[in-house]
């Protein structure tokens, strides 16, 4: 079982990640990417892919066009744990 952030510790993360919104229904952080074209937006959901089967934690997201909406959370936790902070500090950087 993975550990659920406390209180100190989500701050901390959106702290952090200030381009996150805290989505409290669920305890998780979402982000909205747009880039030039859906070629853009595909090539950057491919590289996510990668680092996230990696990972073996996953994103939940959705496409429109040059649009990625992306949410993490994680579901082993029932909500943030240090899985999510690693996987937002990855996709950072590849921005
Ligand atoms: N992704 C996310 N976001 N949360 C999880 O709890 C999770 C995951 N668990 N990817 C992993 C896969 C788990 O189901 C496998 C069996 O390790």
């Amino acid at each position: 079982m993975v550990q659920k952030l406390d209180d100190a510790a989500r701050a901390a993360l959106l702290n952090r990640f200030p381009d996150w919104t805290h989505e409290p229904e669920r305890d998780a952080i979402v982000r909205r990417f747009q880039f030039a074209d859906f070629a853009q937006a595909f090539g950057f959901m491919a590289s996510v892919a990668i680092i996230a089967e990696k990972m073996d934690h996953h994103p939940e997201w959705s496409n429109v066009y040059n649009r990625v909406d992306v949410l993490l959370t994680t579901h082993d936790a029932n909500g943030l744990s240090e899985r999510d902070a690693r996987l937002a500090e990855a996709i950072e950087g590849l921005l």
